[in-house]
């Protein structure tokens, strides 16, 4: 505490400034509860201006800045580091919507606008905010920008990078940067404003961004169906395609397991097809259109899929409620999983093409290395994002199964190479997968980022620890 430059107080008041350790623990830890780390205080600064101020002061002083918006990072990238020189900037209270425009479609948000709150304000306005995923509640603008979040509606409106039109940035020397332009044109040199995205705090501090708006969808439908093997699911997926690529908003797969899963922890969760299956698929369908036919092309595909053997039974939500039952199925996959024990999540992805060879390999590999493992793959299989996760086995000491979470990793991580994939889909790198950058972006690629975070942060102040090996 006595470490802490007296000017913080006066720039912040007693209401932009925690010091008490009561107050700021919450900050100091990770929702998955894999981190826990120290700071002299968490900053809660009011204005673009303050956080500014603050990183100018904190840089000065030689004191390293987390910055944190939702705090639910899957990788431990807001989380401070245990050495305690360190303070937590939150973004919090910069929560204001500073700009909606139906006709150019863009909406400018502060960093701490929570994601629902800018959805509700774009559908306020007729217009929609499509980035949408289970912790849109409490999860911020700044921090789905920081870490590039992708989420269930990549496959029809990219991730959170193309949903970004300009930024406004603290750069690590206390400058503010304006970049909040409106352009879907501006070819104006390097496009500084595609650092900052996925740089997780690394390169500076988003404080605002000019998003994307789409029209809003007018009529909607969610199919569920259990399906033959993986292959079968994706060829359903492009069966829709073929006949309509702009009505998939979202795609997913989860395996039986998973749903088995839901339907046990989750109270009002129930398998919503008369037999249980292996294989299952979301689909969530919409249209501009108000007269659009969605129904009509869910009966059209899917009849032609039975055919085929690969969709063995569906049901079609039909009203708002069961929409929302069937996504819950999907949505409480995480929160199941951690009530059915110790799990080891493998955020990856490959081409599409391979979704199926990934679940199959990887879930094989795993359970060669622990027997009685027990893989659930779930997610998002229209952009080749799959939740590679592992379930300890029943009766395993859930500690000796996480000690075993590297291993299991690199079983995982050995098939995404082999089939052109990533290591890290959308959750980020953080903390977590620092010690994996080498092997997966070592030579030019991360010596490139290293000279890039040395030439924009030379004092490392700026989320130390994170990203970069
Ligand atoms: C999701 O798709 C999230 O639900 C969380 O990305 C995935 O818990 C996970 O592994
Ligand atoms: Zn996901």
């Amino acid at each position: 505490m006595s470490d802490l430059p007296d000017a913080l107080a006066t720039l912040l008041g007693p209401a932009g400034l925690l010091t008490d350790p009561a107050d700021i623990a919450p900050a100091l830890s990770d929702w998955r509860g894999l981190y826990r780390g120290a700071a002299l205080a968490v900053l809660r600064p009011a204005s673009t201006q303050q956080v500014a101020d603050c990183v100018r002061i904190c840089a000065e002083a030689g004191i390293a800045i987390v910055p944190q918006g939702g705090n639910t990072s899957m990788v431990g990238g807001a989380t401070p580091e245990g050495n305690g020189r360190s303070v937590v900037l939150s973004l919090a209270r910069l929560n204001r919507i500073r700009d909606l425009d139906p006709l150019d479609m863009t909406m400018t948000a502060e960093a701490g606008v929570v994601v629902k709150t800018a959805q509700d304000a774009a559908a306020d306005s007729g217009c929609l905010f499509p980035l949408s995923f289970g912790g849109e509640g409490t999860a911020m603008i700044g921090g789905i920008l920081s870490t590039n979040a992708g989420g269930n509606t990549t496959v029809r409106y990219g991730n959170a990078r193309e949903l970004m039109l300009g930024l406004e940035v603290v750069l690590p020397d206390g400058q503010v940067w304006n970049g909040l332009r409106r352009l879907r044109k501006d070819n104006t040199g390097y496009a500084l404003r595609h650092l900052f995205v996925g740089a997780e705090g690394t390169l500076g501090i988003i404080t605002a961004a000019t998003l994307r708006l789409f029209a809003r969808p007018r009529v909607n439908e969610v199919l569920f169906c259990s399906v033959a093997d993986e292959d079968a699911a994706l060829a359903v997926f492009r069966r829709f395609r073929d006949v309509d690529e702009t009505a998939i908003r979202a795609f997913e797969y989860m395996s039986g397991r998973g749903v088995d899963f839901a339907v046990k922890h989750i109270p009002g969760v129930s398998w919503p097809l008369s037999k249980r299956a292996d294989h299952t698929i979301l689909i969530d369908l919409a249209s501009t259109r108000a007269d659009a036919d969605l129904q009509g092309l869910a009966e059209q595909v899917l009849g032609a899929a039975m055919e085929a053997g690969e969709v063995i039974d569906a049901v079609i939500g039909g009203s708002e409620a069961r929409r929302q039952a069937l996504w819950r199925i999907r949505e409480e996959h995480p929160e199941a999983q951690r009530k059915e024990g110790a799990s080891v999540k493998n955020d990856v992805s490959v081409p599409v093409s391979k979704v199926p060879e990934l679940i199959r390999r990887a879930s094989a590999a795993c359970e060669s290395l622990i027997p009685g493992i027990r893989p659930v793959p779930f997610g998002h299989m229209g952009d080749g994002n799959i939740h590679m996760n592992l379930e300890q086995p029943v009766g395993m000491d859930p500690e000796a199964f996480l000690a075993r979470s590297h291993d299991i990793m690199d079983t995982v991580n050995d098939v995404v190479r082999d089939l052109d994939g990533s290591f890290s889909a959308e959750h980020g790198i953080g903390r977590l997968k620092t010690d994996m950058m080498e092997a997966w972006r070592g030579g030019a690629e991360l010596a490139t980022m290293q000279r890039i975070k040395a030439a924009l942060d030379p004092r490392g102040v700026m989320n130390p620890g994170k990203v970069l090996p």
